[in-house]
């Protein structure tokens, strides 16, 4: 790719040395004909991966529910009725106990969930235990507590935190119809004390909310043209939860989710794009498409942080079935 075809002229991402991306190049990739955009996506795919591996991240809810924001889309927030029962934050050693089921099932990284605005310094104090127990069973390690100051992320950096996930979801224009009790500054500012601090970044979005195609090549220009562009990019299909706002939206075409996931390949050709929530009620037809068009990483086990997952079971079937091997390390 050159500087011409990719945009923007000179400028570049530090780190990655790949281009910067604008709306409109991104929506031209978004409206090529399917064929055409799959195929450049997977010929980028790989040039830097392993097509036929792909990594497992297995997630647990560290503290469930009772969530003072309003994110349109979470099962989790307060404000809606959705059946979910508060959980304080729970005992390190359960979550041990859950990390070393996830390493027996294939995992290589185990993400930590909380239902935060923001950790209070005392709870961040069990976080960092946990990290550094999860750590010594020889799993990376990843964490998604909401907005961090500077000096939390120094202290999960020192913890040893590999990832930190905060997602951006949606381009800035959406987002304030989905989320009002914090800003999008607000999460490009964790974002900041994050990668400052020398955490690898986990970022991306939902597909279903509403948004229009525009707000998905934003959201795609806005991540792949971070100062490093995440390392790990979750691009998730809404779960629809009864008692959510969202619960009702009227779902995308799945080729748009699959077309999202190549623009996600071809804008950040090294970071792992991750088939995240919503594979359950996807077909494996669908989910193979994902595959094919850049995705290299799964959430795996049998729920995510409070709905349901494909089961491992049906994940090693459709990984033989393809000839996709689990990433090992
Ligand atoms: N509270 C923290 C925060 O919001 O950053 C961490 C946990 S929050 C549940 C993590 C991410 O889960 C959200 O940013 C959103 O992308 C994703 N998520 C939540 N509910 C979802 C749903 N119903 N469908 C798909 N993704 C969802
Ligand atoms: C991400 O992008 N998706 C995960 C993880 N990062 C934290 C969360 C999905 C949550 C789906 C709804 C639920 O299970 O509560
Ligand atoms: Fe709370 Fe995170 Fe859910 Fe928003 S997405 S309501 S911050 S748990």
């Amino acid at each position: 790719m050159t500087d011409t075809e990719s945009g923007t002229g000179r400028s570049r991402n530090s780190k990655h040395d790949t281009p910067l991306w604008d709306e409109d190049k991104v929506l031209a990739l978004l409206e090529l004909p399917f064929n055409d955009l799959i195929f450049k996506a997977h010929a980028i795919h790989r040039q830097h991966f392993d097509a036929n591996e792909v990594q497992l991240s297995t997630l647990l809810s560290i503290k469930t529910g009772a969530c003072p924001e309003d994110c349109a889309y979470c099962p989790q927030s307060a404000r809606y009725q959705t059946g979910i029962k508060a959980e304080q934050l729970m005992a390190v050693d359960d979550i041990v106990t859950a990390a070393k089921n996830a390493k027996r099932d294939g995992a290589t990284r185990f993400c930590m969930g909380a239902a935060w605005r923001n950790p209070k310094d005392r709870d961040l104090e069990a976080v960092v235990e946990a990290i550094k127990r999860v750590k010594a069973i020889g799993l990376e390690t990843c964490a998604t507590l909401g907005m961090l100051t500077a000096d939390q992320a120094r202290q999960l950096k020192i913890a040893g935190l590999d990832y930190y996930n905060h997602n951006l979801d949606s381009s800035a224009a959406f987002y304030r119809e989905i989320v009002s009790t914090r800003s999008y500054d607000d999460r490009l500012q964790t974002l900041d004390f994050v990668r400052d601090c020398g955490i690898s970044v986990c970022c991306g979005g939902i597909i279903g909310m509403g948004e229009t195609r525009i707000d998905r090549a934003s959201l795609v220009v806005t991540l792949a043209n971070l100062p490093v562009y995440p390392e790990s990019v979750p691009i998730n299909m809404l779960v629809q939860v009864p008692g959510t706002p969202l619960h009702g939206a009227e779902k995308p075409d799945a080729f748009e989710f699959v077309r999202t996931i190549a623009v996600a390949r071809i804008t950040m050709p090294k970071a792992y794009v991750r088939l995240s929530a919503g594979r359950d009620e996807m077909s494996d037809e669908l989910q193979a498409w994902c595959f094919f068009a850049g995705a290299n990483s799964i959430f795996s086990g049998e729920k995510l942080l409070t709905t349901g997952n494909a089961t491992v079971a049906h994940d090693q079937s459709l990984f033989e079935r393809l000839g996709i091997r689990p990433q090992t390390e």
